[in-house]
């Protein structure tokens, strides 16, 4: 077995040996003598073929004091319906996911519309590794190093028009590489809508990597958006389209039901969704229930909301 130099090893390579009892149910039938020894030799077995390093500077931005989730969890168990409802189903169905040569499109209200390959966006300013609260609607949440730059940096770039107002984010639909939306069971392609104030919060994150690498498809490959004060649902994967309006955009799971999902969908432990309460979550790879923080704890985007309600304006 080679012995890796700590400068070599990634964040996969040090996740806690117990999250492979995980595996069980992916690996159920392959012959067990085989399988010791991938895992004596291999523990990083379950990193995704494809990801790269990338380089990155320290971000003023990053939470500080959390215990970051392990990369094995962060990777396994996720919301990516276009790969499947269940959550070990994206990690396996995006496993052939093609995300290169990708472009996005950045147009409507600005003055500079233009299509950017990957390459081209990951130049515009430099890669800040940024740790992160990430809290799901459905009471679990993760801690995670991505890598990226506030959205801020982007809309610089493409100039909005005084009478942009909001900004309309599209994931790829390809039916030949995803489920059907009546097998997803939620409208394809999956869209999601910020106020431009919000989009322009240094907290937006515009975002190409985790753990030190590009993410992998299931976390949302090759670009996505991370907003830690908001619902996980609002941060949209494998973005094609943006689109800056003076109209109020479409969002998925808002159209989908929208007394359940709000346009804003900020954290907010005072509003339980209809069917579950929002006060307390599950940190993955913890046992404990922990208490939800207003703004997921991120109390500097406030000033975004001011005198708005937010019980109704949920
Ligand atoms: N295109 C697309 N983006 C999506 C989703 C999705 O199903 N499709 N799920 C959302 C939900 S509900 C959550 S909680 C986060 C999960 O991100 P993660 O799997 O990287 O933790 O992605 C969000 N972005
Ligand atoms: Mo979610």
């Amino acid at each position: 077995m080679l012995i890796k130099q700590a400068a070599d090893l990634r964040y996969s390579d040090v996740t806690p040996k117990s999250l492979y009892l995980n595996r069980r149910k992916f690996l159920a039938g392959v012959p067990a003598a085989f399988l010791a020894g991938r895992e004596l030799l291999s523990p990083s077995a379950r990193a995704f073929a494809g990801t790269t390093k990338l380089q990155t500077v320290k971000s003023s931005l990053s939470t500080t004091g959390e215990k970051i989730t392990p990369y094995d969890d962060v990777t396994h168990y996720n919301n990516y319906y276009e790969f499947g409802t269940g959550k070990e189903e994206p990690a396996e169905l995006s496993k052939n996911f093609k995300t290169s040569p990708w472009t996005v499109s950045v147009e409507g209200d600005v003055a500079k519309p233009r299509k950017f390959s990957v390459e081209e966006l990951m130049k515009l300013a430099p890669l800040e590794e940024r740790v992160y609260r990430h809290r799901c609607v459905e009471a679990w949440s993760i801690v995670v190093p991505w890598i990226g730059y506030s959205f801020s940096t982007l809309l610089k770039e493409v100039q909005p028009a005084p009478k942009a107002k909001f900004v309309a984010f599209e994931t790829l639909y390809d039916p030949k590489q995803m489920l059907s939306p009546f097998q997803a069971g939620i409208p394809l392609p999956y869209v999601e809508g910020l106020r431009l104030d919000e989009a322009n919060h240094p907290l937006a994150l515009f975002c190409f990597g985790m753990y030190g690498e590009t993410l992998p498809p299931q976390d949302g490959a090759p670009v996505r958006m991370v907003l830690p004060w908001k619902y996980g649902f609002k941060s949209i994967k494998s973005i094609v389209k943006i689109k800056l309006t003076s109209s109020r955009p479409p969002c998925t799971w808002n159209e989908v039901g929208a007394n359940e999902y709000g346009f804003y969908s900020n954290v907010n432990p005072n509003r339980d969704h209809p069917r579950w309460s929002q006060k307390t979550e599950r940190r993955l790879g913890e046992f404990f229930k922990r208490p939800t923080l207003m703004f997921n704890g991120y109390p500097e985007v406030a000033s975004l909301y001011s005198g708005m309600d937010l019980i109704k304006n949920y």
